[in-house]
């Protein structure tokens, strides 16, 4: 029995050191990116078995990956290489009062070339959550077909569905076309986890009742609308209340959503209640905006109770 399944496109990130443009940078740090990978590593730092599906290109920055994805204690059962396609990379800017500037080389990468065949799990049939977002529903239509297949796989063994939009606008032809897949997914989530910009563009509601009526009706069970450092609003068919988040020095805010997601997730296997899941998620979001990379501020289990002692 896995804690939490996941499939995504890993990226070798360059960061720059100091300019805001891609363009002008000279020197750039070099770190690991993904949004479902960031969640695997912040789950596994938590102690959890996360199976990471993936497909990596057989090149040096494949091999960096691997690397790095094996360091992090992540399940590897599920990862394969593609010698005939490269390995994703993405370039990013500094910035730490706005989105940075973000650039991809990733299309018809390996990761790209997954498929649902990368799926099987054998008799190993559950898991406690399955982990989806919408960026590998934009990668390729086979890499759609796997979230789908995923999905499913989630309501037919009873798996907790949670789902992060993630919207990359960059990654998609169109923008109806995004709206209507990245819905699809969600109205099968029992918990879909949006940012407050993305959900006022899948609903074309501006206010965060009628942006979680919209789901609640869908049967999404919880509705959480991330509001960056203002906190998370918290919805299901019985309550609704607001968790304000932390207040922290930032660095960069990529990678927010995702230490929300694995603080969140990380409270459900717990059993922690709701309220102290989503404290959990603001808690492990905040800690990752102090840090440059998507993933490095993710903490491990003395440094996520430290950081919240010394919040109180
Ligand atoms: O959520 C952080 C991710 O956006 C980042 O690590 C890279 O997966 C990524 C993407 O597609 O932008």
């Amino acid at each position: 029995m896995f804690d939490v399944i996941t499939v995504g496109e890993p990226m070798v990130l360059f960061a720059s050191n100091e300019k805001e443009k891609i363009r002008d940078a000279e020197q750039f740090t070099k770190y690991t990116a993904g949004s479902e990978l960031n969640v695997s590593v912040g789950l596994s730092r938590l102690n959890y078995d996360v199976v990471y599906v993936t497909r990596l290109g057989k090149d040096p920055f494949g091999e960096f990956m691997y690397d790095f994805i094996k360091s992090e204690k992540i399940n590897t059962s599920h990862i394969k290489f593609d010698p005939s396609r490269p390995t994703g990379l993405m370039f990013k800017g500094k910035s730490k009062d706005k989105d940075p500037e973000i650039f991809y080389m990733r299309r018809n990468s390996a990761a790209s070339g997954i498929c649902k065949d990368d799926l099987d799990f054998g008799k190993n049939k559950s898991a406690k959550v399955i982990h989806l977002t919408g960026i590998s529903l934009a990668l390729s239509e086979g890499t759609k077909k796997a979230v789908f297949f995923l999905a499913q796989f989630a309501k037919e063994n009873g798996i907790k569905l949670t789902v992060d939009p993630n919207l990359r606008y960059q990654l998609w032809d169109s923008k109806d076309e995004m709206i209507n897949t990245v819905n699809t997914l969600a109205f099968m989530s029992d918990v879909f986890l949006p940012g407050l910009k993305e959900s006022q563009m899948l609903t074309g509601f501006s206010e965060i009742d009628q942006i979680a009526s919209f789901y609640l009706n869908k049967g999404v069970k919880t509705v959480i609308i991330k509001l960056g450092k203002n906190g998370a609003a918290v919805f299901t068919d019985k309550e609704f209340y607001t968790v304000p988040g932390f207040k922290v020095p930032v660095v960069d805010t990529v990678g927010a959503g995702d230490g929300f997601a694995v603080g969140f997730i990380s409270g459900l296997l717990d059993e922690l209640t709701l309220k102290d899941s989503v404290i959990r998620g603001n808690a492990i979001g905040a800690l990752q905006v102090m840090t440059p990379g998507d993933n490095d501020g993710l903490p491990n289990r003395t440094k996520l109770e430290e950081f919240l002692r010394s919040m109180i």
